[in-house]
């Protein structure tokens, strides 16, 4: 057996932990490999980059999701007893109630909300001086997505669900009171759907057989047992908050129209085909999630690298999006790298990797790419607006990160 590389740099120390997108990226290159073990949050963990490294990663033999994140993420991001933390038979069956919402016409109504919520927000902006768009564009999605889900959002209520949402993603990699906002942020929104879930159930509230809301309110598990009510608000929200996420999106796709200007008259020539590059291209190179978690479910052995039960690993999804063994220059923004891409599962992997009926990647993958067609469409071809001097740079240390000054647009005219 070869030893793991071992890094002794930082034992436990929360902040550089949870705090910074190259963490592995820099480590896997200082000691010229793909994997190394640490100590992270008190408990040893191996930290593993890269294609191959994606493919044992999502074997469900060899890696199990239960206590995987810590308390700290579950308590703000994720929510308890959730999808995140399933596995085996549970997992894929709940997994399928998620993957039976992405039907295309499904796909289609949320993006069509979503067109319609930036053109009233555009007519709203015309009349302000300047916004700040990634405060606004979370609004947008918060109000699309709540149509869609057959949540009831009354107009007083939008502002306090929206940064609601908002804050249970960014307390999730965030110490001190922002990590303590987020959790009240999410005990408040998890007692607003479970009363939506209890109204479904008790037919006080008539939404669509398609919806989220209905299909979640209804789903019984292997048992034949409905939900109960904490849970299905729990997986309730893990379509709203994500979805709301999405705005990150919106925000550095806008920032990168910005910075390649000449990816603008390519939108417009390239139609489709160059609009879906930029959007795989937005998804690769921006630091959005840093990484998946797992813990190794039985002892095995890897490319002569031993992997003892129990322990906690980390595949870093942002360094395999920047992986040089992957992707040639990839510090470069260039959407062009998707004409010739060698596509499979493992490579570009922003929200995770794998198969979406059985392992843990993202369901919403094809709702974000849709969106993001929808928000760059608006933004190049509705849209008018300058982008004033502003402090625009996108701090590696802080997790989830966003441009210092969240984008502000200004001398906004909106489509008629
Ligand atoms: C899982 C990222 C949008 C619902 C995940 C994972 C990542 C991710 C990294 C975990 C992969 C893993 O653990 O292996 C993102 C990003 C998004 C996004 C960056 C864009 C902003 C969405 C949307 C939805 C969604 C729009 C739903 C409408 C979920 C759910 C899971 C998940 C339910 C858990 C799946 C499971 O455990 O099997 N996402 N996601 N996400 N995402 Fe997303
Ligand atoms: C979602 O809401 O599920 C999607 C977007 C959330 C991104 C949050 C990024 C920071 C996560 C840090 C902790 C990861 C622990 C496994």
């Amino acid at each position: 057996m070869t030893q793991i590389p071992q890094d002794r740099s930082i034992d436990s120390i929360l902040a550089l932990a949870f705090d910074d997108y190259k963490f592995i990226s820099q480590r896997c290159q200082r000691y010229q490999t793909d994997i190394f073990q640490t100590r992270l949050l008190f408990k040893k963990t191996i930290c593993l980059r890269g294609e191959e490294a994606a493919k044992v990663f999502y074997d469900p033999e060899k890696f199990i999701r239960k206590n995987a994140a810590p308390k700290r993420v579950q308590k703000t991001l994720f929510g308890e007893g959730g999808v995140q933390g399933m596995d085996g038979d549970p997992h894929r069956h709940r997994k399928q109630m998620f993957m039976s919402l992405m039907s295309d016409e499904n796909i289609q109504q949320l993006a069509d909300l979503l067109d319609q919520q930036w053109k009233a927000y555009a007519k709203k902006w015309s009349t302000m001086d300047k916004v700040v768009f990634f405060k606004e564009a979370r609004a947008v999605f918060c109000r699309a997505v709540c149509t869609w889900a057959g949540v009831t959002l009354p107009e007083s209520q939008v502002k306090q669900k929206t940064e609601d949402l908002g804050a249970m993603i960014d307390a999730s990699g965030a110490v001190g009171l922002k990590h303590w906002r987020g959790r009240l942020s999410r005990q408040r929104t998890e007692k607003w759907i479970e009363g939506i879930i209890e109204q479904i159930r008790n037919n006080r509230l008539e939404i669509p057989q398609e919806s989220a809301a209905y299909i979640i309110a209804n789903h019984r598990d292997l048992e034949g047992e409905l939900l109960d009510i904490h849970t299905a608000a729990v997986e309730l929200i893990n379509i709203l908050r994500p979805t709301v996420a999405i705005a990150r999106y919106a925000t550095f796709a806008a920032l990168a129209l910005h910075e390649h200007p000449q990816c603008r008259q390519k939108m417009h020539d390239g139609g489709e085909e160059y609009c879906e590059w930029f959007v795989q291209e937005v998804r690769r190179f921006y630091p959005f999630f840093p990484f998946a978690a797992a813990i190794v479910n039985h002892d095995f052995d890897w490319h002569g690298y031993h992997f003892t039960q129990g322990t906690r690993v980390l595949l870093d999804l942002y360094g395999t999006n920047h992986d040089p063994q992957l992707w040639s220059n990839p510090e470069d923004f260039y959407p062009e790298r998707f004409r010739d891409w060698n596509e499979n599962r493992f490579n570009l992997i922003p929200q995770g990797g794998g198969d979406y009926y059985i392992n843990h990647r993202c369901p919403g993958e094809w709702i974000t790419i849709a969106l993001m067609k929808v928000t760059l469409n608006f933004l190049t071809q509705s849209l008018k607006y300058d982008v004033p001097e502003q402090n625009l740079e996108i701090s590696l240390s802080k997790m989830p990160t966003i441009p210092k000054s969240g984008f502000v647009i200004s001398n906004i005219v909106a489509p008629n």
